[in-house]
């Protein structure tokens, strides 16, 4: 019994530490964006802060236990000891100054790494929109009128300004190599900004758990030159497949490991008629909701229903910069 459990555990744990370390570490360690690279960074600090206080602890515990040890006569034996100001000291203002300076350096990185803060670029961002599905992505390109499932193609160099919501269950928008993840929630809107400085293709994930889809809820971030990236908007307005309230309707339905698509048409305030139809239970028209239906969510915070987008332009603007 007592032999068997050290293998079990081996059996169990030890791939999986290693599968999970693996899989994060390898990702977060290697950011392809300005965003991710500097999460990096302030991991990496963190850790080393904190190691400060880690490495000394093991080693001196190690170091008092073979000191101390009943068998060495060389050592002080002092039954009475029970203080030293420089122990007190060393113990106490140690802590202080690290606390302190991840204190100083989480303030602000909170606000420099803010998932809302637009990006300063002088490249003009690309919009996406992001809806998580039971269990899939749709990603919706209002200036361009064209949307994937599953596939997010963004031009390199430039920041991408997110807004994301969920038609159903609660999920976690994730591409690890570009930093920040951020939550979909239904009837409200999150917001974020990512950019990517190389091209290459990237995983992206829902971190957060939503149902027996979810492990195959994955889709690709693409990023690739700006070229390429027009070429294949083009190539999108090309294809049959257009995305109108029926088609929603049925991409909606539930089903796991649903295939790369695109729709070379989008009926236009189909995000916000997203964000909206989870407040009324219902699937509204696309054009604009009558004032009483969404005032009507009473329990919904002021910033998230107005936050959706069908506020006068200058108001919106002047909020969400
Ligand atoms: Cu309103």
């Amino acid at each position: 019994m007592t032999g068997k459990l050290p293998a079990v555990l081996g059996r169990i744990v030890l791939p999986f530490l290693s599968l999970s370390l693996g899989a994060c570490n390898l990702e977060l360690m290697n950011p392809k964006g300005a965003v991710g690279a500097q999460e990096k960074d302030l991991i990496l600090i963190a850790l080393g802060l904190m190691l400060l206080v880690v490495i000394p602890v093991i080693v001196l515990t190690l170091v008092f236990a073979w000191r101390y040890r009943e068998k060495n006569t060389k050592a002080n034996y002092a039954p009475k000891w029970s203080h030293s100001t420089a122990i007190e000291v060393v113990v106490w203002s140690i802590p202080v100054v690290i606390v302190a300076t991840l204190g100083v350096l989480i303030w602000k990185t909170t606000h420099s790494l803010d998932p809302y803060r637009p990006l300063e670029s002088e490249v003009e961002p690309v919009k996406v929109e992001v809806v998580s599905l039971d269990w899939k992505w749709l990603f919706i390109y209002p200036d361009y009128g064209v949307a994937t499932v599953n596939q997010l193609p963004v031009p390199v160099g430039t920041p991408i300004n997110f807004r994301l919501t969920s038609g159903s269950n609660m999920n976690s928008f994730f591409i690890p190599q570009l930093g920040s993840q951020i939550y979909t929630m239904a009837g409200m809107q999150t917001k974020l900004h990512l950019i990517a400085d190389e091209a290459g293709t990237y995983a992206g994930r829902s971190a957060s758990f939503s149902g027996p889809g979810f492990s195959d809820m994955h889709f690709k971030a693409v990023a690739m030159p700006r070229e390429r990236f027009d070429a294949w908007i083009k190539q999108a307005k090309t294809v049959p497949a257009v995305l109108d309230k029926a088609t929603y309707q049925t991409l909606a339905r539930p089903s796991a490991k649903a295939p790369v698509a695109t729709y070379s048409h989008v009926t236009p305030g189909l995000f916000d008629s997203i964000v909206h139809s989870a407040m009324t239970g219902s699937m509204p028209d696309m054009t604009h909701m009558p004032e009483m239906a969404h005032h009507g969510a009473g329990d919904m915070p002021e910033m998230a229903r107005h936050d959706a987008g069908h506020m006068p332009a200058g108001s919106v603007s002047q909020r969400n910069n």
